[in-house]
Parts: C-alpha cells; structure tokens; sequence
C-alpha cells in the first residue's frame, strides 16, 4: 500500500483514464459529493469516468449528476472515495472489485488501507481532500462542482454544528460559495426537508427510546416492522443516528438499524470525551471520535445488545 499526498493522487488520476468512482452502500452527501465532483474534474480533463453505488442513490442528490453524459466503459483504474473498508463497498460491488481498488481517497483514520494506494487524512469530509486534488489537478471549479463538495462538507458536518469543522473546513465552503454552490437549496433539502414516510418513521422510532446509565446513555432501535408500518427505508434514516443524542444529559447515541437478513448495523454519536470509534473498534467496527458503526449479529441480539451497553458503561465509568 502506497500513501499518497493530494498532489500524487491528482498526478496518479491525471496518467489513467477509464475511472471508474466506487462510493460506499447507503450513500450519503460526502460520498456522493466526493464521487460527482471527482467525476466531474475528469471529464472536464478530458477523461472517460463514472460512478458506481451498490445502493439506489435517492433523488434528492439528482443536481450532482444533472446534465453529466452516461458512459460506457470498460474500466482501467478503480478509486474509492470515501470509503474506511472494502466491506462498505456493498456487496454487488465488492464481489467486482474487492481487492482491486487503486486509488482510496478518504478522511476516515480507521481505514483498513485496503487500496493499492492511499490518500488518507482527518479532516471533516472527504470532500476537503477531494478539493485539495481537484486544485492540484488544475480543475476550473465550476458551481456544479462547488454544489458537490459544498453538500459533502455540509452533510458531513451536520451543517457545520459538529466538534469535526475546522477552520479550513469554513474556508473550503467559503471558496464553494463564491464559486457559485446553491448552499441554501441545498441545507433545506439536507436538513429541513422530511418526507411524510420519514416523519412516521422518527415517530415509531422514539417510541422505541431506552435510556441507561443514569440517562447518559439513550438507545433507539429502527426495524424492518417500523419500515413496513412507515412506508420509509433505509435510505431516509440519516437522520435517526442523531437524534438520541439530542436528549438533555445524554453523552451517547446509539441507533440500531435491523437489515432484512436479521444482522443490526449500530451507528453511535457521542459528544467528548466519549470515543465513538474506540467503543466501535472493541465490536469489529470504527468510524470517528464523535461518529462511528458496528455491526450486530442478529443471532443472539439481546446477548449482544448487552455486549455494546458493557462496553458503553466501562467507557462512561473511565470518564
Ligand atoms: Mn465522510
């Protein structure tokens, strides 16, 4: 494995062509902004690329690709963007390309370096470091690629509340917003707009509330029944992990998502000096310190269930 710095990977990208752009399953506004605005600094490079997603991607995020042509390709060079496992590749896709990634581009820390090479740092969204290979690839920054990096930037950072902005994280938006990003189009769509399925969902999920640990500890639990009575899906549960943790006095979040195969994904947020990826990391997962996920065999749920609150209650008595 080959650690690269912003300006290798552009050289890297810039010698290949027929790229194809791999996000993770589930996607969300930071994969999908980094994949659309990379898609388009090729193209505008005169390169054949295209963006694969195991999952639908929901039509909310349709202006990332509005007007690009549909290429048909054969591909010769694989980048994952932000993406810390194969795993979360999806399974369609990891059957393809697991073990054939070129190029990662990613801003998780407990990346498993899975790809050929790798240009990893921390920062808020992978859509910093794309932009920091977008300059040295000599992109124009056109306001259709400022609309992508501006939605993984703010997505990223629950438009821009979390601990993970940083000064530089400002900046870039800055720069988006000058370059024309319809940042205010897109916030109401990211963060204001509900649909009517999600709404029903967010209340069967509250009801679902279990509290621990003196109230420092809320836990919800999304099941596939609650979809069904809902109408919603996973596609539209971004927004459930951080409500738990929105309840006064509550340092951890935990949200339960049941798969159709039974499994439970676990996603958490925690406010400092919890470690959101520590905890994950002691279940096979990781992430970041406020935002992380795991997984849960839904085998023996109540058992494991009880695994995640003992590991939850150590990290709360070591604090
Ligand atoms: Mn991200």
């Amino acid at each position: 494995m080959l650690e690269l710095n912003a300006a290798e990977a552009a050289k890297t990208l810039l010698s290949q062509d027929n790229i194809l752009i791999l996000t993770h399953r589930n996607p969300d506004g930071d994969t999908l902004g980094s994949a659309y605005a990379l898609l388009r600094a090729l193209l505008s490079a005169g390169k054949t690329a295209g963006v694969l997603c195991a999952d639908e991607i929901p039509q909310k995020y349709a202006y990332m690709w509005a007007g690009l042509p549909a290429l048909q390709f054969e591909p010769q060079f694989i980048t994952a963007v932000d993406i810390a496992d194969e795993k979360l590749l999806g399974a369609s896709v990891e059957a393809v390309y697991g073990g054939k990634v070129d190029l990662c581009i990613d801003h998780h820390m407990s990346n498993t370096k899975y790809a050929k090479s790798l240009f990893l740092a921390e920062c808020a969204a992978t859509c910093e470091l794309i932009w920091a290979v977008l300059q040295e690839m000599g992109t124009a920054l056109t306001p259709q690629i400022a609309d992508c990096l501006y939605t993984g930037l703010s997505t990223d950072t629950g438009c821009f509340r979390y601990s993970n902005v940083t000064a530089e994280t400002m900046e870039i938006a800055a720069k988006m917003l000058r370059a024309g990003a319809n940042f205010d189009t897109i916030n109401r769509v990211m963060f204001e707009t509900k649909t009517r399925t999600y709404l029903k969902l967010e209340e069967l999920v509250l009801k679902s509330l279990e509290m621990y640990f003196g109230g420092r500890c809320a836990l919800v639990t999304i099941t596939q029944e609650m979809f069904r009575e809902s109408g919603s899906n996973e596609s539209e549960c971004d927004g459930i992990a951080s409500l738990p943790r929105k309840i006064e006095g509550v340092l951890i979040g935990v949200t339960l998502r049941e798969r159709t195969d039974g499994t439970f994904k676990v996603s958490l947020r925690t406010y400092a000096p919890l470690d959101a990826a520590k905890i994950c990391g002691k279940l096979g997962g990781g992430g970041h310190a406020r935002a992380a996920g795991c997984e849960l065999n839904g085998d023996s749920l109540t058992t494991e269930k009880q695994r995640l609150l003992d590991v939850i209650q150590t990290e709360l008595e070591n604090i």
